[in-house]
């Protein structure tokens, strides 16, 4: 649990947060978690197929760096991509229909889980090639230089893909070029069953990028104030024209690496101190209810409304049709 600060953790320095802010990182933290929870029970029920990965426990990452993100800014991550689509703005009903395989779904339901892409609002997916979204996220970064916009791409990946000899290559050419592109790595402590410490000599991954020249800083994943700080400065960064910026979120997943795995590789007294200790949402709880913001009523006014936005994703995804059979013929290239 190396640099992650308790609960308690003030909004830091220059956040420039007010209550409504506050509000909305809680709102979309929990719409999150209780998708993802949803998303577990359905796959349980076998409504749900193939692999899914939840993203329990890393919350604050995409939703406080959505908040330093302005329109036109792109986004591509991994297979553990359904709270990034969330925190974009991508619709739960479409999400949860292609989990369960439906025609009402992101991809018409021929997708799944770690399949899905939205060009509205800029969502490239969705990768379940460990690493492979660094280098289309370096891609995407490099149009946006070719354009002579000033948005960048949030090319997020996990400790383990730190690892993979393509997120490299691409730090080369990106420092290279000057490409607006923030690498975020998601440190969740471990890659399927490996924990970092048995992989990684290193101390810190995102220090890897001082060989490439690229700046960068270890941040607080689980505290929404302190990643959209750090966020904003790696926006700026890139929007001047400085190249890439490298933020390692300090985070942890909750449940398993997918819905199929025994966990045998931690102990429960390690995730659940965790939960009770560093939970990103119980913390801006704690910033509302301790700074006379708003009041329990309020928050579970708050929770009401989310787990109806859930329920009603949840019921879309079960009584959209499946995919006709002429939609094997589309969408593929021949
Ligand atoms: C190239 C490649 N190698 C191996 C796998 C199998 N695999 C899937 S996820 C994973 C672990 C990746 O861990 P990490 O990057 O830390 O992401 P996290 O699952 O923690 O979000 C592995 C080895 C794969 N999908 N692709
Ligand atoms: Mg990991």
């Amino acid at each position: 649990m190396a640099a992650r600060k308790p609960t308690e953790t003030a909004a830091p320095e220059g956040a420039n947060v007010s209550k409504d802010d506050l509000l909305k990182y809680y709102r979309e933290m929990l719409l999150i978690r209780r998708f993802e929870e949803k998303a577990g029970q359905l796959y349980g029920m076998g409504l749900i197929g193939g692999f899914c990965h939840l993203y329990i426990g890393q919350e604050a990452v995409v939703v406080g760096l959505e908040a330093a993100a302005k329109e036109g800014d792109k986004r591509v991550t991994s297979y553990r991509d359904h709270g990034h689509m969330l925190a974009c703005g991508m619709d739960p009903k479409g999400v949860m229909a292609e989990l369960t395989g439906r025609e009402g779904g992101y991809s018409r339901g021929k997708g799944g889980s770690m399949h899905m892409f939205s060009k509205e609002k800029h969502f490239y997916g969705g990768h379940g090639i460990v690493g492979a979204q660094v280098p289309i996220g370096t891609g995407l970064a490099l149009s946006d230089k070719y354009k002579g916009t000033d948005n960048v791409t949030f090319t997020y990946f996990g400790d383990g893909a730190a690892n993979q000899g393509q997120v490299y290559e691409a730090y080369n050419i990106a420092e290279l070029w000057e490409l607006p592109v923030v690498y975020v790595i998601e440190n969740n402590q471990y890659a399927m069953g490996t924990s970092v410490k048995r992989s990684t000599k290193s101390q810190t991954l995102f220090g890897r990028g001082i060989a490439f020249g690229i700046p960068g800083e270890q941040v607080d994943g689980m505290d929404v104030l302190a990643v959209k700080a750090a966020g904003e400065k790696a926006v700026a960064h890139c929007r001047a024209g400085n190249g890439p910026y490298i933020l390692e979120m300090m985070t942890y997943r909750y449940r398993g690496h997918s819905m199929s795995d025994p966990a045998k590789y931690r102990t429960r007294e390690e995730v659940q101190n965790v939960r009770e200790h560093h939970d990103a949402i119980e913390h801006v709880r704690a910033l509302l209810v301790d700074g006379g913001h708003a009041t329990d009523d309020d928050l579970k006014a708050i929770d009401k409304d989310i787990k109806a936005i859930v329920n009603e994703a949840a019921e879309f995804s079960k009584e959209s049709p499946e995919p006709a059979l002429s939609e094997l013929w589309t969408d593929i290239y021949a």
